[in-house]
């Protein structure tokens, strides 16, 4: 595998690390393509892409099944990149690393396996107003099953978990399970895990933590995050689709059941009884995504090289530039807490204009956003709104595509408002401006942190 454009260092170099990406190499609708949309995929670079193919062309076999030199070779690759994805999230041992077909499918192998067992009348699940359906669903469909309840921990008007409804939720019941993102896909905001978790083991609980948004973006210690459970998927970080890997504490996954059934998670079958295999194989049902969990260890090796903080860093940037260049702009609804506490998301509305509608001007300007629930439609009931833009960023955003996305915005706001004029500056305020709010049909001047409603 070649090495990345540039080695680890404390600012990374975007518009070189975008030399590594064939994606970006088009042209849509007659301009280059700026993508900002990150949180939902992300793009391969060629290092994670030559390793897919050298791997099908010279060691590919199924692993774990054959005594043959290349199955054994395919096994010592799979194995391999469990081992680098063990390093990356700082797991004890690369056992407690399960591959699972992404984030989604790891959080409910978490919700059915262990909580169909150990889930009842008079218990908790504690998740926040924050979750993605797929840290939010899995949980209220297990509580139903097993007659548990389900609670919320609130967010404040910047966006923020309001940790101030703790004291009260465990007076309500047994608190057996605490689910959180780590980093937000709606709103960008960095939860306070490390808190959650202590507070989670105080009542006896297990802290599970949805890391989809936050592996690709920081640094990652599940021995200080003091989590039980960590979910997190391979595309999202530069990875191939449909494989992702779970974290868990090894003997809760020791104490489980199986979730899937199958081939090679057995440890002995007869036709009255199966025994389950070792974690991770118990599992690990059935044939692996195993070229893809070889290239999740390529993507990893390639982050590793450009640095994960140099990425954070980066993106970080990124939000500030943004926010301010949106916060200066007449009619647009910022959500979401400050730029030195949440990662490189963005939300957005344009006053007056459907998300779907600011979406498809983007697209004729070349610019990928983002517009929807964003899998997140408790959180939307709470902004008050069914929809908003989002746009995201990773290690290959670079800020002339943040301004190409402004431009867009201002071009939409002109062609909604049947007006010409460029928007003019205006110094950010937490409220609408006075010669906005006296005209109804123009865009507003509202504030730029105004999250919820
Ligand atoms: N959790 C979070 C916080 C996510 O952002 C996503 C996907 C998932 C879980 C599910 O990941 P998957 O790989 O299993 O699909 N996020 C988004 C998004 O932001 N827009 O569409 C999917």
């Amino acid at each position: 595998m070649g090495g990345v454009a540039v080695t680890t260092q404390a600012k990374l170099d975007a518009p070189r690390l975008r030399a590594d990406f064939p994606i970006f190499e088009q042209q849509i609708h007659g301009k280059p393509l700026a993508y900002l949309d990150s949180a939902v995929s992300t793009h391969k670079p060629r290092q994670v892409l030559d390793k897919l193919r050298t791997f099908y062309e010279t060691s590919y076999a199924n692993v774990h099944r054959g005594v043959y030199t290349l199955s054994e070779r395919a096994t010592a690759e799979y194995e391999g990149a469990r081992e680098k994805l063990a390093r990356f999230i700082n797991a004890p041992s690369a056992r407690e690393v399960v591959f699972v077909r992404g984030a989604t499918e790891g959080l409910n192998l978490v919700a059915y396996a262990w909580g169909l067992v150990n889930l009842g009348p008079g218990d908790l699940v504690v998740v926040t107003e924050l979750e993605h359906h797929s840290n939010f669903v899995p949980w209220q469909y297990i509580a139903k099953r097993t007659g548990a309840e389900l609670r919320m921990i609130p967010l404040d008007d910047s966006g923020e978990l309001d940790l101030g409804e703790l004291d009260s939720i465990p007076r309500e019941g047994n608190v057996k399970v605490v689910a959180n993102n780590l980093v937000s896909n709606a709103l960008g905001t960095i939860n306070p895990i490390e808190k959650l978790s202590a507070w989670a083991h105080a009542q006896g609980a297990i802290m599970v933590v949805d890391g989809a948004q936050a592996a690709p973006h920081r640094a990652i210690d599940v021995q200080a995050l003091g989590c039980d459970f960590f979910a997190f998927s391979a595309h999202k970080m530069c990875g191939p689709t449909s494989v992702g890997a779970l974290w868990g504490r090894r003997e809760l996954l020791q104490s489980m059941e199986p979730f899937n059934l199958g081939g090679h998670m057995i440890r002995k079958v007869t036709f009255e009884e199966t025994t389950w295999g070792e974690v991770p194989a118990k599992f690990e049902a059935g044939t692996q995504p195993i070229a893809e969990a070889v290239g999740f260890g390529a993507a990893v090796d390639y982050l590793n090289d450009v640095g994960v903080d140099a990425i954070e860093q980066h993106e970080h940037e990124l939000a500030a530039y943004s926010l301010g260049k949106m916060a200066e702009s007449p009619g647009i609804t910022l959500y979401g807490p400050p730029a030195d506490r949440r990662a490189g998301i963005v939300s957005f509305n344009l006053d007056e204009i459907h998300p779907h509608d600011v979406a498809q001007i983007l697209d004729m300007e070349g610019v990928a956003i983002r517009a929807g629930h964003h899998c997140c439609q408790p959180l939307m009931a709470k902004l008050g709104v069914a929809a908003t833009n989002r746009a995201s960023f990773y290690l290959y955003t670079i800020p002339e595509e943040i301004d190409r996305l402004v431009e867009g915005l201002h071009k939409g706001t002109r062609a909604a408002t049947g007006c010409s004029r460029t928007p003019t500056r205006r110094p950010t305020g937490r409220t609408r401006s006075a010669a906005t709010r006296s005209r109804s049909s123009s865009p507003s001047a509202r504030t730029a942190t105004r999250s919820t409603r």
